[in-house]
């Protein structure tokens, strides 16, 4: 692998397109967004994913005929927020950008990215980049990945692993403090509408079993939930991230229950679905009406179905890790030490803010 003219050519261009995009995200953040994670050695990322804009020129690699092969085991096409994850792979790895792109998309099943993971060793790839479904099951494909010698690189979701040493290192973000973020705002909002006592009940349509989304933001909420002992978790059940599903579920908690007051989305698209329940079960939702309806990501249907008036809130998951383990791979390539565990820096929205010029801003 001679790589390294090329590498260092890359690196350059990226910083350049780094520096001259500006902090778009900081710009847009909503206040009182970022304690530090809860891992201290954890560091947070934001420079590469300003790249994500920029079209800058990179390197004609291609003509070198010396491109880095990259085999990226995606999740699936669920929700808004794939959607711009992939986009996000597919705009950075690149010919130009000196990248072959190996793109898989397992359909939210762990076995079709078992057997994509295979695949890429087969095809003798130079780096694996996984966002897994859910976070267990996975040491004996990581295993193989590692006898025969290809660095693995997670992003979005988290793996369980007990040998860390399987992967490279990890890029995403921090649900359990996407979930207190949200738990923590909701206490806010019912003591500024001075409902700070009165009992509240909520629902929650999760996200994916298993997926580190899901463990963490259920788990973040919880933290929160803990500290309220008038707030009633009345039940919880998966909408595997996607609209249909969240529809589905919320259809199915409307006819359980009459007086719900909150539903937790965990994601955006649930929440898409959610709001179409309410409102064919004759009830309304959002800031004037019966139920508060709040979720996770912030993609751009979630700002406009705040301005619609149905979303109360929506609180931040960063999909665009393209720049990012572009960033991680070309470190690697120049033999440098990456950071094992970086978060990304995120904000929320809420109809308090101006919607209208934080949208015109937004990148996915
Ligand atoms: O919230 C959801 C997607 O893993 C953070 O997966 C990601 C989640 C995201 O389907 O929309």
């Amino acid at each position: 692998m001679k790589r390294k003219v090329l590498s260092a050519l890359l690196i350059a261009a990226m910083t350049m397109t780094a520096v001259g995009c500006g902090n778009k995200s900081a710009d847009t953040a909503a206040p009182a967004e970022t304690e530090a994670p809860a891992e201290a050695e954890a560091e947070t990322t934001d420079d590469a994913a300003e790249a994500e804009a920029d079209d800058t020129e990179a390197p004609a690699a291609a003509a070198s005929g010396d491109l880095i092969t990259v085999g990226y085991a995606q999740v699936g096409a669920e929700s808004d927020w794939r959607t711009a994850n992939t986009e996000s792979f597919k705009s950075t790895f690149t010919e130009e950008n000196g990248y072959k792109l190996i793109f898989d998309d397992a359909q939210q099943k762990q076995e079709n990215q078992i057997k994509a993971i295979r695949s890429f060793i087969q095809q003798e790839v130079d780096y694996i980049v996984v966002a897994p479904v859910v976070e267990t099951g996975w040491e004996t494909v990581l295993e193989e990945a590692k006898e025969a010698g290809i660095p693995v690189i997670l992003s979005d979701r988290m793996m369980d692993v007990s040998d860390d040493t399987l992967f490279e290192a990890w890029v995403g973000g921090n649900f359990v403090l996407e979930g207190e973020t949200c738990g923590n705002w909701l206490a806010d909002y019912l003591d500024a509408a001075g409902r700070g006592d009165e009992e509240i009940n909520i629902v929650t349509i999760q996200g994916t079993i298993g997926a580190s989304a899901q463990v963490g933001r259920t788990e973040g909420v919880d933290n929160i939930l803990k500290e309220h002992s008038n707030w009633n978790m009345l039940e919880m059940q998966s909408g595997e991230f996607t609209q249909a599903k969240g529809q589905e579920v919320m259809e199915s908690f409307l006819k359980s229950y009459d007086d719900i007051d909150v539903v937790i989305c965990e994601n955006d698209n649930e929440a898409f679905g959610a709001i179409d329940a309410i409102k064919a079960a004759g009830k309304t939702c959002g800031p004037d009406g019966d139920i508060i309806v709040v979720s996770f990501d912030s993609v751009k249907a979630a700002f406009e179905s705040m301005i619609a008036g149905d979303l109360n809130a929506t609180f931040e998951c960063n999909p665009l890790h393209g720049p990012r383990v572009a960033e991680i791979i070309q470190k690697l390539e120049a033999g440098e030490t990456v950071d094992k565990i970086q978060y990304v820096d995120e904000a929320y929205f809420d109809t308090s803010m101006d919607l209208e010029s934080i949208l015109a801003e937004r990148l996915y």
